[in-house]
């Protein structure tokens, strides 16, 4: 059903040339709507997220998002493969030139909130990804960026291995190393 899919591609205004096929809807990011598609040259499923670059605060989104994924390489971030522009166009920082950006991610099968809604997970899963979600977060944490975000919709799951991955950067913020919120808090009292 390739072609059911290219022409769900087209109405959602995805315009990426003929290298992705297969196109399905996954959801709604934070910056819009998410496909899942075949990368026909890398020959894998992926999932597609289309940024809009219309005015100047998307493209400071845009730009906020693109920057921040680029710094995390991590087990447990989904992966992002590419950033492409129109028609599946290299990018090469040229972004500001562009109306549109595709981030061209990891296919994960599933998100935790529908595995939670499936109610089949056991204390053991639990632990597998409670442990995985914290290395990702520490992780998350020492590249001095704030996922701000989280939640069962944003931890993808792939279901063959248990593996864990925080997805979806849109609302996420690189923290300014030398702030600190010590001086907000009080001493605690030492118990006697
Ligand atoms: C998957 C890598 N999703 C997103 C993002 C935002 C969304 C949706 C997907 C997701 C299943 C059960 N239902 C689909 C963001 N893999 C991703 C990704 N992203 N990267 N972003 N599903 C599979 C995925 N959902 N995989 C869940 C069918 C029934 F709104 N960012």
């Amino acid at each position: 059903m390739a072609e059911k899919g290219d022409c769900l591609a087209s109405v959602y205004g995805y315009d990426l040339g003929g290298r992705f096929t297969d196109f399905q809807p996954l959801g709604f990011g934070v910056n819009g709507l998410v496909l899942s598609a075949v990368d026909s040259r890398a020959c894998r499923k992926v999932a597609v997220k289309k940024i809009a670059l219309s005015d100047a605060r998307s493209m400071k989104h845009a730009l906020r998002e693109i920057k921040i994924i680029r710094r995390l390489d991590h087990d447990n971030i989904v992966k992002v493969y590419e950033v492409l522009g129109p028609k599946g166009s290299d990018l090469q920082g040229e972004l500001f030139k562009f109306s549109v950006a595709y981030i061209v991610q990891e296919y994960m099968q599933t998100d935790l909130a529908h595995l939670l809604e499936q109610g089949t997970l056991t204390e053991e899963h639990a632990k597998l990804f409670m442990y995985q979600l914290l290395r990702g977060l520490k992780y998350i944490h020492s590249a001095n960026v704030l996922h701000r975000d989280l939640k069962p919709a944003n931890i993808f799951i792939s279901t063959e291995d248990l593996v864990l991955k925080i997805g979806d950067f849109g609302l996420a913020r690189i923290v300014d190393q030398h702030y600190s919120h010590k001086e907000d808090v009080p001493e605690l009292e030492r118990p006697s």
